[in-house]
């Protein structure tokens, strides 16, 4: 029996539930997730592995989650943007994710367009249905909506966090892709090196720890990654872009980042299965967001080609 696969990208606005559908999709914490938007900043890949069974051919759904589709004002909200168009350049299927607690807006309609101009096949996901209780009908407006402005293959409501709709959703795309090859092994997930999960989920605590500006300003550069048998260490840099952000992320004699520190060595430890010794410091990049030199060198694929480049030097 043949074998089906091909890449789906997830599209959507910020906040509508991208890096949870990922998560619930592939079964395992991917992708960081918060209710502030532009949590997500790069492409994040997952894979979903479908077993072969009695009247179906085996196959391989390749996610790509995706930074929420903004218009942009920063270096940083450029190469988001460029990750969007990227996944969705190479990609055969598209899910274009709402929030469907919400009205239909101009934000969406930007999304929408962007969909469109690709010529992709998409499906439309309402999510969060959760919140409507009960009170369905709300979704036949925004349907209609969506239905007048573009010919979708499907449209599907799902709630991403209750993972409610999701074997319907499953069942439909493996129903759209194409035969194609096996693009990774049986046991690859995702091709996130490690190392940029732990400064994730680093960045994730500080996302849950601060508020205002303070989250959108920092990024986290892992330092060091040294795993032994008894003891992971991790040294990592929590960079912002002003004095004061660090004296927020620091805080009174230390306090937030210790708590920063302990509730992600917690959480690394769940990921790795090991015992973790977590070193965090903070530093100030002035503006980083609106270096294109500094944003290339916060991408986890630059920070590979430069760690290749130091082993073979001999560092
Ligand atoms: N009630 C509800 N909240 C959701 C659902 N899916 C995602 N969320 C929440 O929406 C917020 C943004 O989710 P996230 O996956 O980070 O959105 P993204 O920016 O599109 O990746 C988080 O607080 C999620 O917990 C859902 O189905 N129902
Ligand atoms: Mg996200």
């Amino acid at each position: 029996m043949a074998f089906h696969s091909g890449f789906v990208c997830i599209l959507g606005r910020p906040n509508a539930g991208k890096s949870t559908l990922l998560n619930a999709l592939v079964g395992e914490k991917l992708a960081i997730i918060s209710p502030k938007p532009q949590t997500t900043r790069n492409r994040i890949l997952g894979v979903i592995h479908i077993a072969k069974q009695k009247r179906r051919s085996g196959g391989q759904v390749i996610l790509l989650d995706t930074p929420g589709v903004h218009r942009p004002d920063s270096s940083l909200g450029r190469k988001m943007m460029g990750e969007v168009r990227e996944a969705l350049g190479g990609s055969t299927l598209v899910l274009l994710i709402v929030d469907a607690s919400r009205k239909f807006s101009q934000a969406d309609e930007f999304v929408l367009d962007i969909v469109k101009k690709s010529r992709t096949p998409a499906f439309l996901l309402l999510n969060k249905i959760d919140l409507l209780r009960g009170d369905k009908g709300k979704l036949l407006p925004i349907i209609d909506e969506y239905r007048a402005l573009y010919n979708f293959q499907e449209i599907i409501p799902l709630s991403a966090r209750k993972r409610e709709g999701l074997d319907v959703l499953l069942e439909k795309i493996i129903q759209a892709l194409p035969e194609g090859p096996r693009y990774f092994p049986d046991d690859q997930m995702t091709d996130q090196p490690v190392r940029f999960m732990a400064a994730e989920i680093i960045r994730e605590q500080v996302l849950f720890a601060t508020s205002a500006e303070v989250p959108h300003a920092t990024t986290v550069i892992i330092e060091q990654f040294e795993e032994a048998t008894k003891l992971t260490r991790i040294a990592a840099a929590i960079y912002c872009e002003r004095e004061g952000q660090k004296g927020i992320l620091v805080g009174k004699g230390g306090q937030m980042l210790k708590k920063i520190g302990t509730a992600a060595r917690l959480q690394l430890e769940k990921m790795l299965g090991a015992r973790i010794y977590l070193e965090l410091f903070v530093k100030v990049k002035s503006d980083w967001r609106d270096s294109h030199e500094f944003v290339e060198e916060v991408d986890w694929r630059r920070q590979l080609e430069r760690l290749a480049g130091s082993q073979k030097s001999g560092f």
